[in-house]
């Protein structure tokens, strides 16, 4: 029997393309780079893996007329049309879970690299600079207060680390989490007011797009730390660069970014921000789980199995 055609539209780590290689006839990103070839197979294509910030419009589908099944390897999906996929009754995957610990990790690390300015400090030795004089004072974290946008699975994970340094935590959310004892705010603006380091780690898409604006980073104030592990659309990142730049808030860890891997210059330049290449779930072995997840999603569907992790838009259809 042939195998199932796949499209595979995110650039994928060898381990992955070797078991989509060995169970499907893999097109790879042909779409992007080879429109002509793209249009000879696409008639034949029933399924695209793509990652968890790959673009899947409804018009990309439309050229899909024998497509089956969406399977993401991340598990943000807000690059695919999923209201266009559910029309057509194709179900998309994710990969949820497997990631939790990292993205959490990487969130405290951000606000302890930002508070305690590590990257500026490790510069400061390898310049030199320590024989003419001790590094400037910093931020202390543990006990401090911490707001959490999206309390999420991952978003609960960040709150277990916080508790441990001793930190308050409150959230904001679409609504208040009966089953968790952390204080709720009704907005961002409002949690922002009150806590010392805000972290972003809500889903991307319309729906939070700018989220964290002028108003709630004048709330969060001069001594207040943005940290983003969530999506660069979820900041409106002109706003959060003048912040920085007129020390109306005191810092920034950023993972993601609006138009990445392109970074503006403005922040670049910034010495009150730490940067990172979008590595919230960059480690070997959650990557690993992560490819694992993807393909068995592929796997099942063509197998007529149900969905290890289906999005839950198509569960709740
Ligand atoms: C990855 C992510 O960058 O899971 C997500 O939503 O943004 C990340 O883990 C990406 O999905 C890897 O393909």
């Amino acid at each position: 029997m042939s195998k199932p055609d796949v499209l595979v539209a995110a650039k994928f780590p060898p381990y992955l393309m070797d078991k989509l290689r060995r169970d499907f006839t893999v097109h790879e990103r042909l779409h992007e780079t080879d429109p002509a070839a793209f249009a000879a197979v696409a008639p034949k294509i029933r399924a695209i893996a793509c990652g968890g910030e790959s673009k899947v419009p409804r018009a990309l589908m439309e050229q899909l007329p024998a497509l089956e099944m969406i399977s993401v390897q991340g598990v943000g999906y807000d690059g695919v049309d999923v209201a266009a996929a559910l029309e057509r009754k194709v179900p998309v995957s994710h990969t949820p879970n497997v990631l939790n610990d990292d993205v959490a990790d990487l969130a405290i690390a951000l606000m302890l690299a930002a508070a305690r300015r590590i990257p500026q400090a490790d510069r400061y030795v390898r310049e030199n600079k320590w024989p003419g004089g001790p590094f400037p004072l910093a931020r202390k974290m543990s006990g401090a207060r911490l707001g959490i946008v999206g309390l999420g699975r991952i978003g609960q994970a960040i709150a277990q680390r916080a508790a441990a340094f001793g930190m308050s935590i409150a959230y904001t959310a679409r609504s208040q989490k009966k089953d968790q004892p952390y204080a709720y705010y009704p907005s961002a603006a409002a949690l922002a007011a009150q806590v010392d380091f805000l972290v972003v780690i809500t889903p991307g898409g319309a729906g939070t797009a700018r989220m964290i604006n002028r108003e709630v980073l004048d709330a969060l104030g001069p001594e207040g730390y943005l940290v983003n592990v969530a999506r660069g659309s979820v900041v409106d990142q002109e706003a959060l660069i003048a912040a920085l730049q007129e020390g109306r808030i005191a810092g920034a860890g950023l993972d993601v970014f609006d138009g990445e891997p392109q970074v503006p210059q403005a922040l670049r330049d910034l010495d009150n921000v730490v940067l990172t290449p979008h590595i919230g779930s960059a480690t070997g072995s959650t990557r690993q789980a992560m490819a694992d997840l993807t393909h068995a999603n592929l796997v099942a569907h063509f197998a007529g199995q149900p969905l290890p992790s289906a999005v839950p838009e198509w569960q709740a259809r």
